[in-house]
Parts: C-alpha cells; structure tokens; sequence
C-alpha cells in the first residue's frame, strides 16, 4: 500500500490550528489546569430517557439533504453529507435514500419473498425462513448511476458541497443471505441466464440482473452496519449487487424469477441507459467505474492558512482501489495519497495526504486507480467519449478551487 510523505509534526500547529475554542475550556491558559465546566459539576442524563441513541445536538447540522422532484413529490433524493463524515462507513440515519415512489411500511412478518421462473422447486420463503439461512457480512459501497450530474455543464452551480456533487453515495457493513445459497434451495434450470428482481413499493421497481452476478457476489441484505435494514433502505430485505449501480439494488425486495433472457423493464429501457453519440443506447451497463472525491477540504468549506490534512474517498466497482493521486496545482503534478485499510473489494477506501495551505489561489484535484488498472478519466476525456447526452456514470476526475481567501467552490 501506498503511504504519503511523513507528517512535519514540529508545525502541526502553528498558524492553521487554534488551541483553545470559545466557551468554558476556553478561559484555561496552558499550565494552569482547565476549568470546571458545568457538565462535569453534575449528574448526566439517564440513558433510559433515549433507548435508541441519536448524535449530539451539536452535530444537527450534519443531515441528509433532499432533494424533491416537484411534479411527484414522494419522488425524492437525499444525499448523505459526505464532507462531514469520518473513515468509511455511512452511518444507517445518514445513508443516501433514492425512493421512487416513497418510503412503504412494510410489515416483515407479512413479508414474502417468491423465488420462481426456470427453477426446479418454485419457493415463498418468510423473514424467518431466511434468516435461518447460512448468514455473510460484508462492506460495500452504494451509488447511484445518476450521481455527480456534470454531463452538461449548465447546470452546475459553483456553491456546491462535496453532498451535492457526490452524495448519491454510501458505504455500510450489509448483512444477509447469499443469494447463491437461496437459488441453490430453488434449483436453477438449465438455461436461466437473467433473473428479474422485484421491489414492493408503488413504483414496483424491477430490474434484470445476469444470473452470474447473482452467484458470484449477490446478497439477499436484511441488516446494515449492525442493525436491521432501515426502512429507506429497503426494509426488512433488499438485493445487494456488489459494484452495480444503484438502481439495480432492488429494496423491498419481494419477487425473484429466473428466466434466459433480460425482461426489458421501464428501468432499463426508458432509463438507465448510455445514450451513445451515435444517437443508439448502450442497455445494462451495471458497473460503477472507478471514482474518487476530496471530502475535506471540500465545497462551502474556508480554509485557514496552515496545516490541512487532504482527505477524501476512493471506490470501484471492478474491484479494489489500488492508489489515489492528489493534485494542488490544477493536475500539473501529481502526489500519492495514504490508503487508509481497509481497502476493500466494491467499497469506499479513505485517502488522506498531510498539506500545508499557504494562502495561495489553486486547484485541488484526484486521481484514482483501481486493481484492474483503470484510472479516473479527465472530465475532457469522458465527455469527449460519452458525449453530451450521457446521464449516469460520471465519473471524472473532480475539481475543487481554492480561492485566496480560503473558500472553496466547484472547479470546471
Ligand atoms: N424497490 C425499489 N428499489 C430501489 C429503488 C426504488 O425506488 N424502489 N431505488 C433504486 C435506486 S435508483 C437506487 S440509487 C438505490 C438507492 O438505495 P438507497 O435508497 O438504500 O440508498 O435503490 C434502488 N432500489
Ligand atoms: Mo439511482
């Protein structure tokens, strides 16, 4: 694994870095010992008065942001907060939702999940029943095939935050049953090639995935960092697609059905699909191609002249991220960044790259590599190949400008 140049500790914290903050710590000077604050004068709260924890109320600000279509207004986006997170994990409140048709309430112990089409045994099996099954644990990333609209330039505003360009994004510990053990129960017949997943919610969401994903790396997902599946999340059962985009990780799931060939559904005819510049479209293209993005320091931040540590997130979707570039000069030269492990197959990896920022107007860029050797493409590159009517899979190289005065905005 790649690592940085060593961090100049002897400057850490000089200039950029302010010791002491305002409030009651404050009135401390450095020998003295602190003062009392008035938290540690009394007895804390009584867990008993939130079973189910929730953050600090000095962290409200670190939220989901929706974002509404107004012609359906269940219809709905919301994007995780990717500049205030730490590490890789989501956490399960703050994981992105993109709902077609809302959020259903579905009951699990009325759910059922029908498995059926060119199988042996067609089976109904129960939450139970499934949960009886041989569980795995794994951590993937999750994102939608519409994050980072930067197709077309038009429509890009300068003021937005890392959540606004990349927060179609999530990454959390899934728990579940392999879906090659569920269709080993069922049987498979020979020549089933494709199987139809199906979700319970009003927009019915279907999509054909090939049968060699579904035995290779598919997960039948009921729990999510721990816990239950929220229910945004597809609660009390999703598909997990390692690597594929979003939208074919059908929530809710209720239907499975093997057949030889893919059913052409809504999902992946009239959307979800690569308009070519030849005017043709290019139909189930699943995976999400090597990304990266600098979360900190990152869109609406200001930046103080000093140390700051450039820190962001890798992924792929063909594998793990082999090395991340950083580039403060506009893509001039380039410098390896920190992995952070774990660097995993199909999940977010954290980079990190010690810095000092001195007050001058520049570019902030970076570069990753996954396993297979594919590197993020310049915007210029994927345009040019892809064309201006593309609508998914943007995954360019992404810019961040830093003025004179520390702030940071989108850079095109
Ligand atoms: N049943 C069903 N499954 C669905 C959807 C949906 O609306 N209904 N949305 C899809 C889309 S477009 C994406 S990007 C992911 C989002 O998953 P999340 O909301 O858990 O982040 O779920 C997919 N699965
Ligand atoms: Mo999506």
């Amino acid at each position: 694994m790649r690592r940085g140049p060593a961090l100049p500790r002897r400057t850490l914290l000089q200039g950029g870095l302010t010791l002491a903050g305002t409030g009651a710590a404050a009135a401390a000077t450095p020998g003295a010992p602190l003062a009392i604050p008035e938290w540690t004068r009394e007895q804390g709260a009584s867990v008993l008065a939130a079973p189910y924890g929730s953050p600090s109320p000095h962290e409200r600000g670190v939220v989901r942001r929706p974002r509404r279509s107004a012609v359906f207004p269940q219809t709905l986006s919301c994007n995780t907060p990717l500049q205030h997170l730490h590490g890789i994990i989501t956490p399960n409140g703050l994981h992105f939702i993109r709902d077609h048709a809302g959020t259903p309430d579905v009951d699990p112990a009325q759910h059922r999940l029908v498995v059926h089409g060119m199988v042996a045994r067609p089976l109904i099996f129960t939450m139970d029943d499934l949960l009886r099954f041989p569980s795995v644990s794994r951590l993937h990333f999750l994102e939608c095939a519409g994050n980072t609209p930067f197709w077309r330039t038009g429509a890009i505003k300068a003021t937005w935050t890392a959540q606004d360009t990349h927060g179609l994004l999530s990454c959390a510990e899934w728990t579940g049953v392999r879906l090659a053990d569920v269709l080993a129960e069922v049987g498979v017949q020979p020549g089933a090639a494709w199987l139809l997943a199906e979700g319970a919610d009003a927009a019915a969401l279907t999509r054909s995935v090939p049968l060699e994903k579904a035995l290779d790396d598919a997960i039948l997902a009921y729990a999510q960092n721990g816990e239950r599946l929220r229910p945004e999340q597809g609660y009390p059962l999703r598909l997990l697609l390692p690597g594929y985009e979003g939208n074919t990780n059908i929530k809710w799931l209720r239907r499975i059905k093997l057949g030889d060939a893919p059913w052409e559904t809504r999902e992946e005819t009239s959307r979800y699909t690569e308009l070519q510049p030849d005017g043709r479209a290019r139909q189930f293209g699943f995976v999400m191609e090597v990304k990266s993005v600098i979360t900190h320091p990152s869109g609406g931040e200001a930046l103080g002249a000093g140390y700051c540590e450039i820190s962001g997130l890798a992924w792929s979707g063909r594998g793990r991220i082999r090395r991340v570039e950083v580039s403060t000069d506009g893509g001039a030269t380039w410098r390896d960044a920190a992995l952070q492990a774990p660097v995993l197959d199909s999940c977010l990896t954290r980079f990190r790259l010690p810095w000092h920022w001195q007050g001058e107007a520049l570019v902030l860029q970076s570069r990753a590599t996954d396993e297979t050797g594919a590197v993020q493409p310049t915007r210029a590159a994927l345009v040019g190949k892809q064309g201006e009517h593309a609508e998914y899979h943007y995954n360019a190289i992404h810019a961040w400008r830093v003025a004179a005065d520390g702030q940071v905005s989108v850079a095109l």
